[in-house]
């Protein structure tokens, strides 16, 4: 979503800010800009292409200047349009860039125009711009703190004046910022990496935070208007993705990573301990009664995954709730219930503020599964396991999704451990089969052409079922959530027993059903299933395993993974349903990596 970058330099600061916004551009976004402080004027250079073609614009002006503001957009208030995208100006004196709605932009407008302002915008931005405007009386920080005050919602902000050429001023609440301290200059981002090679001294504003950057100063305040010191912490953060290599698409490079992704997850783990989620771990594991998982998307099917895991192995409850529900929803707290939210930013706006309603009602215990080690959520929770997935580009998640399995499974064990139930050899014998997940990926990876063959059969459907059951059927609803984003097909999932009490009335010649079949106890009745869907005319696509024990007939297509993986299965019949979404997209000819309308890191509500 919305990225920010700001600099405040004695050197021409558009290349900087340029290379800040493509390192954002993997979060998502619809259009893109620039302001500078250029000959004593406010200038800006707009753009709903990519940053590449803002680049040529700017090539084209020569616009430079030694303070500016750049940022990402990705439309909640107005359509992707240049008079919508950011940066928003106010009577030619202020340039403002944000991210996160502003709830109250209604009121504010209205106060505004009565006021003489004139909108250019259909955003809530532009009413913060022109609140700076109306507010200034010559400092640009004191005229910040003010304006926040009167805003209700969620924002990082970046602003700078045209009569305070060497100075920007930024705030946060509810979305990331971060400031890069150099030597006689400083800067602003939404994360570290957009200004990693510029900087590697970060400090990580706090909730309600003010902060002032001139040349040499840094100044911070908190929610209270107190000055405020932060940690400066040297970040070395990853400074993007990776060429493509012979991939056509990230999402294809992401999917074939995986083997590397999930060894590189698992690295270092030599046996099962608490304290490979920190060190406070044991004394938590031993007390907690139950979990509570909060999590959004992709990320909340890996939670609905491990809640079969942890009361299987573990034998401790689990509740899974969907992070945007469980905010606003009342509750009833457990203190002793251990909170862990998963996302693969760890800047998920939903599941942050999940996590703080959780912590609010009493529950201290929390962790967080996340990929990103300098995130939101990794500082604010009290344990972490860091995935090592490496930087996710495609939109839609797939190493992520599969390193966070990773990491659940190694949490269920050290769960059980803790708790006293799990043997030795038990531990032991899981541990091998996590180790071997890379080379169990790399065959399901093989399998590659006779996905595209289905692919090419089933991109021509406008629906989709998917089916599982018990453990696999979170990853048939990931399944299905991976078709729907990048292909466009509708796709539900169900649970295989669900499919007589409704689904069952959609099933026709034109609906094809696909199946997750590996061999486990609940196989024969999903078999049944299955024939209710046959009898109906319905095509079965059914991923099964070298135990599954069902062969491909009329209308019943199989693809049989090379090995019955046990628990760990549903890690590899999500790789197979990657591909299968993968391949129907591209014969689709939808943008696979930038799906309409998605962001890849969901900073707003
Ligand atoms: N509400 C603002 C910013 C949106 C945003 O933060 N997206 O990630 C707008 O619509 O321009």
């Amino acid at each position: 979503m919305c990225g920010i970058v700001g600099a405040v330099a004695q050197r021409n600061i558009t290349p900087i800010l340029l290379e800040g916004l493509k390192r954002l551009e993997y979060r998502g976004y619809d259009s893109c800009g620039i302001a500078l402080h250029t000959n004593g004027e406010l200038q800006r250079s707009r753009s709903t292409a990519r940053v590449a073609e803002l680049e040529k614009q700017i090539e084209q002006s020569g616009l430079s200047g030694y303070t500016g503001i750049a940022h990402t957009r990705w439309a909640t208030h107005g359509v992707p349009s240049t008079d919508n995208a950011h940066p928003h100006f106010s009577r030619g004196r202020i340039a403002l860039v944000h991210n996160g709605i502003i709830e109250n932009h209604d009121e504010l407008r209205a106060e505004l125009q009565g006021l003489g302002y004139v909108f250019e915008s259909q955003t809530d931005t532009e009413v913060i711009a022109h609140l700076v405007d109306h507010l200034y009386q010559g400092d640009l920080f004191e005229t910040l703190q003010q304006a926040v005050k009167r805003l209700h919602g969620a924002y990082a902000i970046a602003v700078f004046c045209r009569d305070e050429p060497h100075r920007v001023v930024g705030a946060r609440q509810g979305s990331p910022l971060i400031v890069g301290v150099g030597q006689g200059e400083n800067f602003l981002a939404s994360d570290a990496m957009a200004i990693a090679g510029t900087t590697d001294q970060i400090i990580y504003l706090e909730e309600g935070d003010v902060v002032d950057l001139q040349l040499q100063r840094c100044w911070i305040v908190d929610a209270n208007g107190q000055a405020v010191q932060r940690e400066v912490r040297t970040v070395h953060a990853h400074t993007g993705a990776a060429d493509l290599g012979p991939y056509r698409h990230y999402m294809q490079k992401e999917i074939f990573e995986q083997p590397r992704a999930i060894g590189d997850t698992l690295e270092g783990v030599t046996g099962i301990m608490p304290e490979l989620f920190g060190d406070k771990a044991y004394g938590i594991f031993k007390k907690i009664d139950s979990l509570l998982i909060l999590a959004c998307g992709t990320s909340y099917y890996a939670g609905l995954t491990a809640k079969y895991w942890i009361e299987s192995i573990a034998k401790i409850p689990v509740q899974v709730e969907v992070a945007s529900e469980y905010r606003y929803r009342d509750s009833v707290p457990n203190p002793n219930s251990l909170v862990v939210t998963i996302s693969q930013s760890g800047e998920t706006a939903d599941t942050l503020a999940a996590l703080k309603h959780a912590r609010s009602l009493g529950m201290e215990h929390t962790l967080t599964i996340c990929n990103v080690s300098t995130s939101a959520m990794v500082r604010e929770c009290e344990l972490a396991y860091i995935t090592r997935a490496g930087v996710e580009v495609g939109v839609a998640s797939t190493k992520a999704f599969t390193t966070q399995l990773a990491a659940l499974f190694l949490l269920t064990l050290a769960l059980a451990q803790s708790k006293g139930r799990i043997t030795e050899q038990q531990e032991s014998d899981h541990l091998k089969a996590m180790r071997h997940l890379p080379v169990a990926i790399s065959a399901v990876l093989a399998l590659e052409p006779q996905i595209i063959a289905w692919s090419e059969d089933f991109a021509r459907y406008e629906n989709a079922l998917f089916l599982g059951r018990g453990m696999h059927y979170p990853i048939a609803l990931e399944g299905a959530l991976k078709l729907k984003e990048i292909s466009y097909i509708h796709a539900e999932a169900y649970p295989a027993g669900e499919l007589k009490h409704g689904p069952l009335a959609l099933v026709t010649k034109e609906m094809p059903v696909v199946t997750v079949a590996p061999k486990d106890s609940l196989l024969e009745k999903l078999k049944s299933n299955m024939q209710e869907v046959r009898a109906r005319g319905g095509e079965l696509y059914v991923f099964a395993d070298a135990d599954s024990n069902i062969i491909s007939s009329e209308g019943v297509h199989v693809i049989r993974l090379p090995e019955n993986y046990g628990q760990l299965s549903p890690i590899l019949h999500t790789v197979a349903l990657q591909l299968l979404a993968y391949h129907t997209a591209l014969a689709r000819g939808t943008d696979v990596d930038k799906p309409r309308n998605l962001a890849k890191s969901v900073t707003v509500e």
